[in-house]
């Protein structure tokens, strides 16, 4: 402990080293050979050096600086009825790195976020299997073959407002409904395995126990590939938000069928036709007919800095940077064009690049106050380019609310701001 405080720069003379040792002292030898006067941020000792701070029993659970209020999900009045169902959009553009802190991960509910007790929640197992089963928390945590994973779960919706044009502005509202969390629970595969499924069972229904029952029907194939049951995420248990304490993890797939609060999993011979697969997630076309069990998240990308929430704030170098994705696995390659898809330039990937997570990217640039039309395009592991919006609507007409994947335009202006535009 005393060693540790050796190094707290308590006093002005040890202020003063430690802002040299970190890389300061060029800055300050620049601004004294221009002839400017000394900067009192570095020659005068600031409150934070002169008292002491709270200690270590002031946040027994840690929050962000009071610095950093600003940075948290956002809803959009309008778009619903009321807040019981609705979406709090992820701040993309106030986010770095891969990983979506659990405070921040978007929240989508049908019925508000139910509070249940753990000790109190089952998970049964039946329909066609020779063994019904239910599980307690305490038993799934008991089950051998636990795993870590790391995916993005989207919902189909992200984007649905801007099927007929640009509308919301910032990537946080049209870009803003995924999330990317390392998951640790059991795959999916060895608790159908207990329980003996039925050679005729071919579609598993996940069922929700908050009041809005949530219900979707999988494929029995996908259910037993790499879908989990899991109960924390990024290290700690699931946030009530996301299902706590048991939630169904469908990687790549549409985030709707990522069941919350999972209480049930039937076996049967064929889908449910339930509401969220015949109303809803589904998109009508042209010619009238629906695309239905639409799963798979096809490749997508966007630029979250600059965008509408984070202008470019000063001439010269600056980093640009956003997120690409796919359903179908790993990102292989993400372009970047400044001239509204004219010419593309091969963006860095930073981090590691896993299937059916968010992959990071950045491009370091030189500005000079040039107006700018900044897209990305993504491309995954099976050859899936990432297309232009107009060629989505050529295909699926202008009536969908879902998939929409298309290329994103970001008008950046001489001045910095920035605005959410589409080319014609
Ligand atoms: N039980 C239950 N599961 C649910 C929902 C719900 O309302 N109830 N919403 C679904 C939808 S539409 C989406 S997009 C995702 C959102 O997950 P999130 O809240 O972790 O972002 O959860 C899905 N699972
Ligand atoms: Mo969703």
């Amino acid at each position: 402990m005393s060693d540790a405080r050796k190094d707290r720069p308590t006093s002005r003379r040890s202020f003063l080293a430690a802002a040299a040792g970190a890389g300061a002292l060029a800055t300050t030898g620049r601004a004294q050979a221009q002839g400017q006067k000394p900067d009192p941020l570095i020659t005068e000792p600031q409150d934070w050096n002169r008292f002491l701070g709270p200690g270590v029993d002031a946040a027994p659970y840690g929050k962000p600086s009071r610095f950093e209020a600003g940075v948290v999900r956002r809803h959009v009045g309008w778009l619903t009825a009321d807040t019981i169902s609705s979406i709090n959009f992820t701040p993309l553009h106030q986010l770095d790195g891969i990983v979506t802190p659990n405070g921040l991960c978007f929240e989508r509910h049908h019925a508000g976020v139910p509070e249940i007790e753990p000790g109190k929640h089952r998970l049964m197992v039946h329909g066609l299997v020779e063994k019904p089963l239910v599980f307690t928390m305490d038993d799934l945590k008991r089950f051998p073959g636990r795993v870590n994973k790391l995916y993005f779960l989207e919902c189909a919706a992200n984007g649905g407002m801007e099927w007929r044009g640009a509308q919301l502005n910032g990537c946080q509202f049209t870009h803003g409904m995924i999330h990317n969390v390392w998951y640790t629970g059991v795959p999916l595969k060895t608790l159908l395995d207990e329980a003996g499924m039925r050679t005729n069972g071919k579609w598993l229904l996940a069922e929700g126990a908050d009041a809005s029952l949530m219900t979707r029907s999988i494929p029995i194939e996908k259910a037993m590939k790499d879908c989990l049951v899991v109960w924390a995420m990024n290290g700690e248990a699931l946030r009530p938000e996301q299902g706590y304490p048991l939630r169904l993890v469908v990687p790549g797939w549409e985030g709707n069928m990522w069941i919350k609060w999972l209480r049930r999993l039937e076996i049967g011979d064929q889908p449910w036709q339930q509401r969220e697969e015949t109303s809803k997630y589904t998109d009508l076309l042209a010619d009238g007919r629906s695309r239905r069990f639409t799963f798979v998240m096809d490749a997508k990308s966007v630029v979250t800095n600059p965008s509408p929430q984070a202008p470019l704030r000063q001439k010269g170098p600056n980093v640009l940077t956003g997120l690409a994705w796919s359903g179908r696995g790993a990102i292989t390659r993400v372009d970047v064009s400044i001239d509204g898809g004219r010419n593309w330039r091969n963006a860095r990937i930073d981090g590691p690049v896993l299937p059916m997570s968010l992959t990071r990217f950045y491009v370091d640039f030189d500005w000079q106050g040039e107006d700018m039309l900044i897209q990305s395009r993504a491309m995954d592991e099976t050859g899936y380019v990432q297309p232009t919006k107009d060629e989505l609507r050529k295909v699926r007409g202008v009536n969908s609310i879902y998939h929409n994947n298309g290329i994103q335009t970001w008008h950046v202006k001489p001045n910095g701001e920035t605005e959410n535009v589409e080319i014609l």
